[in-house]
């Protein structure tokens, strides 16, 4: 089996309704064979938010492959390229084994006791003299739900702070947004056993193909089955998910909203409007029928650059279909009109009814595995439990479930964001910064002045990752933490699916996990609840887990029903059910709803007395939003829209990729994609060197002809050098706050 030529494996079509075959893929260590396993241990992969179940095979107490689960529901068996190769070659090589420290300008490896006395030294210090706004804490959304909730209530009760974010900023901040906006909670209303019912499938701003490698494999078994679904994809790049279309629809970066605003007038001109749900479970049909009716094909055309009859057909699949499916991501997410244009795909559904039921509904897609439970669990900001900050009654049930006063909670403003957070760190607010499994010296957008943020002096920075990154090299403190296999915890993928990964190994060295990192840290602080008893109240992750599952209760997202035992064995199980919103209720109610929403355009909030005022009482809202430019756009001087993404070779920063060798060997180095026009006219061929740049800064890198439309070029952002980021811009979206890194200015000239 090569999964680097053959990236999904051998079909195995199925008609619809029908189950999806089992397949087990399957992956060991060189020199191993099935008979040498000593065990397999319960998983699921931590390389995409899809979440695929799977064993981890040990020999002699180390970990030397993976197999997938066959009767898990998500994966039914398979697993793709990073999930076989990707998900543990990285183990044993040349690990963060000490905590290291900064001393005379050098990182120097230390003790335990050392660096963790460093920290709390800095923190009860920056607490006295500046109090909790001092501190920032930057997670992720690939640690494990358990670790989340306990780092939420550290810095929620213990510490007072509200500048806690994810990198789930930059990757599903819109997810949450849009869900919130829409039906009023985060939650996924659909699942992937739609793909197996759906007679059409709507990807906007998904390369599905190369990001969520399985869930296409089902996607294809499907388009080579009986009764195949039509597949409409919205993407700039003719992209392997773009080649499988029926509908491709390659708008300029920039311009989703127009191209949605299209959509939904030819859809209520057409009469394909379901009049009966829309009056009794949507809000808002006149002001957003107002809103689209100036997006004529011939106007989208214009923006857009698309043909006008392909608009039309893809408007009518989806007026059309019986069921039909949407995902939508980066494309979508990672733009100045992210929420909007994301909101205006829950719109489409809303319009016809289809949502909550069989083979029909959408997902505001996740990226990372765990970034579900950053949200839930509140570390990125939000109140825990889907819980509304703006709501007091919210408030105290976390105050009294903690047992602490409610003012220690932060709720006077919204949570600080990601983009926001680092601001307070150049401007010396914040003095401490703990930054949790992500690389932002990579991953942030304009790479220099992030690179000079963290080399700050009044800038305590903690850094907490299994490896050596390029954020580790400008940290004061590093810590070395166990990951995957080395730890146990649970996670929920895009569909709400709940797995635990169970310990399979030791931690090399003096790795601990991050969970016991935090714990330490609030033990050493001596966090206190109002009776004087510890703050945190678990030893491990199975305490932490039934805490957070109190903390759940009664909220959209339930835990309620789960524990270790019953998610041990079988497949993962989801919360919520099967799907949401099957009675057309949403939790919009005032008193239960997680947000009260925003301006689209502008991101200027409702007040609770506007929210309540529109009694949605479990009515979806239909939000509308006119098209606006991108902030940055063409020029003379720089002629190019650059855009950025993904590589199915390689996960994010390939900490753990470029440790496997079939994927480092399958893209070992960056490149840019320019189309075949582009190309000519700038007089570059195949492999010639180039420098792609823009105001802040540039990259030099071979070049790649075809797959991107023309005046647009595309970066994979994985690379550390070269790095796509030294030409993104700080600019987000005005509702998720997500960062812009699919739109900037670029030159191109060979070098
Ligand atoms: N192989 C691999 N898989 C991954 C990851 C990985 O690093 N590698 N990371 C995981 C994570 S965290 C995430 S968030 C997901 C991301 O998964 P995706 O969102 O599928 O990945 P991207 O490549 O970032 O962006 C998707 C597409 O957006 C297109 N695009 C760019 N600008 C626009 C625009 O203005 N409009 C539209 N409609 N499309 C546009 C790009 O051409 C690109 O093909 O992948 C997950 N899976
Ligand atoms: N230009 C551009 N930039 C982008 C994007 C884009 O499309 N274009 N996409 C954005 C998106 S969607 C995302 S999700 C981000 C991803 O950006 P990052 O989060 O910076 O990327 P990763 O490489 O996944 O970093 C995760 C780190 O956590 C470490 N790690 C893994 N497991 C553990 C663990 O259990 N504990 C600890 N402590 N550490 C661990 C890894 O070694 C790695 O260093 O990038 C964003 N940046
Ligand atoms: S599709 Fe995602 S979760 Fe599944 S094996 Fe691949 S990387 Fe892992
Ligand atoms: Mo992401």
């Amino acid at each position: 089996m090569d999964r680097i030529a053959d990236v999904w494996g051998a079909r195995t079509p199925h008609g619809r309704g029908a189950n999806w075959p089992v397949r087990v893929d399957q992956q060991l260590a060189d020199g191993v064979r099935e008979s040498d396993v000593d065990r397999w241990v319960q998983s699921a992969c931590v390389l995409c938010s899809n979440g695929c179940g799977c064993d981890i095979a040990v020999k002699d107490g180390e970990v030397v492959g993976v197999r997938g689960r066959a009767d898990d529901v998500v994966n039914h068996g398979r697993m793709g390229p990073k999930g076989l190769y990707g998900s543990w070659q990285a183990h044993g090589k040349d690990r963060l084994t000490t905590p290291l420290i900064r001393r005379g300008g050098e990182l120097v490896e230390t003790g335990w006791d050392t660096a963790m006395s460093a920290i709390v030294h800095r923190s009860r210090q920056l607490l006295e003299d500046i109090g909790p706004l001092s501190h920032g804490f930057y997670t992720s959304g690939q640690l494990f739900l358990e670790e989340y909730y306990t780092l939420g209530v550290i810095g929620k009760a213990g510490i007072g702070t509200p500048h806690m974010d994810g990198n789930t900023r930059l990757c599903t901040a819109t997810a949450a947004a849009a869900l919130k906006e829409t039906f009023g909670s985060d939650g996924q209303p659909a699942c992937h056993a739609d793909i197996d019912l759906c007679d059409a499938i709507f990807l906007y701003g998904h390369n599905m193909a190369a990001t969520q490698t399985v869930m296409w494999a089902r996607v294809l078994d499907r388009i080579e089955g009986p009764d195949r679904p039509l597949v409409v994809v919205v993407d700039p790049r003719r992209t392997p998910t773009a080649e499988a279309a029926d509908v491709h629809l390659a708008p300029l970066p920039g311009t989703n909203q127009a191209l949605l605003n299209g959509l939904l007038r030819s859809v209520i001109e057409n009469g394909w409007v379901d009049r009966d749900y829309v009056s009794a479970h949507t809000l808002g049909f006149d002001e957003l029928k107002a809103t689209v009716e100036p997006y004529t094909p011939q106007r989208v055309a214009e923006i857009c650059r698309v043909s006008p009859a392909d608009l039309l057909r893809a408007a009518e699949i989806f007026g059309t279909s019986r069921r039909v499916l949407s995902t939508v991501l980066q494309g979508f997410y990672q733009s100045h009109q992210a929420t909007a244009a994301s909101c205006q795909v829950n719109n489409l559904h809303l319009l016809r009814g289809l949502i909550g039921a069989p083979g029909s509904g959408v997902l505001q897609m996740n990226g990372q595995p765990t970034a579900q439970n950053t949200r839930e669990a509140g570390a990125n900001g939000d109140l825990p439990g889907f819980r509304n900050w703006n709501n007091p009654d919210h408030v105290r049930q976390l105050a009294e479930l903690w047992n602490v006063d409610p003012l220690t909670i932060p709720h006077w403003a919204p949570p600080t964001h990601a983009m926001q957070i680092w601001r307070y760190a150049e401007q010396a607010s914040i003095q401490l910064l703990w930054i949790s499994a992500t690389n932002p010296a990579v991953s942030l957008p304009e790479l220099s002045r992030i690179r000079r943020i963290l080399r700050n002096e009044d800038l305590f920075v903690v850094v907490q990752d299994a490896f050596r990154t390029e954020t580790t090299e400008l940290a004061d403190v590093v810590l070395p933490a166990a990951m995957w296999g080395e730890k146990q915890g649970t996670f929920t993928n895009l569909s709400r699916v709940v797995h635990l990964s169970e310990q399979a190994v030791e931690p090399p060295g003096e790795a601990r996990s991050d969970l016991d990192i935090f714990l330490d840290y609030a033990h050493r602080m001596g966090f206190r609840d109002r009776d004087g008893d510890p703050l945190v109240k678990w030893k491990d992750a199975e305490g932490a887990f039934d805490a957070w599952r109190e903390c759940s209760r009664g909220r959209p997202c339930d835990y309620t029903h789960l524990s270790y035992e019953k998610l041990r064995g079988g497949s993962g199980i989801q919360w919520g059910g099967e799907r949401l919103y099957t009675d057309g209720v949403f939790p919009t109610d005032a008193d239960l709803c997680e947000d009260y929403g925003h301006d689209l355009l502008t991101g200027a909030s409702t007040t609770p007395a506007d929210y309540r005022a529109r009694r949605p009482d479990g009515r979806a809202f239909l939000k509308a939003a006119e098209y606006t430019p991108a902030p940055e756009q063409p020029s003379d001087e720089y002629p190019f829209l650059g855009t950025t993404g993904r590589s199915v070779y390689h996960f994010h920063t390939r900490t753990k990729t470029k440790r496997a060798p079939e994927l480092q060997n399958a893209a070992p180095r960056p490149w840019v994609e320019i189309s075949v026009a582009d190309a000519g006219d700038l007089g570059v061929a195949e492999g010639d060197v180039v420098r792609v740049e823009s105001e802040r800064g540039g990259v030099e890198v071979p070049v790649r002809i075809g797959r991107c439309r023309d005046g647009v070029v595309f970066l994979p952002f994985h690379y550390g050098f070269q790095a796509a980021n030294e030409v993104t811009h700080t600019e987000w979206d005005p509702v998720s706050k997500q960062p812009m890194f699919k739109i900037s200015a670029v030159r191109i000239r060979r070098v």
